[in-house]
């Protein structure tokens, strides 16, 4: 099935979708940025549940590009699927672990049966990313994907951001 794919400016704890997708860090236990708001706007439910799937599953960390879904508490949307960008470098290329962030979240919501998936730029706030490359891998990875998912929203905070995906897409 061919997955739309479009642009949002905004926040994406205001989306309405099946799964928004945080840009996590690997301790699952919360950070700033879209990390931040997500477990603000949703309450201690989500972290509830990270805690209980470290102790389970992810002893010493969720790995990077990795993705793992938990409820999403008072979000308003089904779930909320948890990947670990990698910081950005520019001496060595990490761009494959990014592409996996969001092929990750679409094998994850698959499994889920979500619909609709909300994607924030994975990497390019705290962690770094150039807004242009990160773009280019969140487009490239989603349009190559083999995925149930019909709709992916990428949600853009800023003007800058939103442009970069507008050139590209
Ligand atoms: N909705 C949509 N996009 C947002 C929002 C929001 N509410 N808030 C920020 N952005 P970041 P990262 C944009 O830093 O770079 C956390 O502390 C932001 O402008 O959220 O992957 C985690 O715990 C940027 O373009 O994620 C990790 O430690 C993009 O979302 C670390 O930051 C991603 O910025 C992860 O860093």
């Amino acid at each position: 099935m061919a997955t739309k794919i479009s642009l949002v400016q905004g926040d994406i704890t205001d989306q309405h979708v099946d799964a928004i997708v945080n840009a996590a860090n690997s301790s699952l236990l919360g950070g700033g940025g879209v990390d931040g708001a997500i477990h603000r706007r949703g309450g201690p439910e989500i972290l509830e549940a990270c805690r209980k799937l470290r102790a389970s599953h992810y002893g010493w960390g969720l790995p990077v590009g990795k993705a793992v879904a938990t409820p999403a508490g008072r979000l308003g949307v089904r779930w909320v699927i948890h990947t670990v960008g990698p910081l950005w470098s520019a001496s060595e290329d990490r761009s494959a672990q990014l592409a996996s962030c969001y092929s990750e979240s679409l094998r994850v919501a698959d499994e889920l049966g979500a619909e609709s998936v909300a994607f924030p730029a994975v990497s390019t706030g705290v962690y770094g990313w150039p807004m242009d490359d990160g773009a280019r891998i969140a487009l490239e990875t989603v349009q190559a994907a083999d995925t149930a998912v019909a709709d992916v929203r990428f949600v853009l905070f800023d003007d800058t951001a939103y442009a970069a995906f507008d050139r590209l897409l």
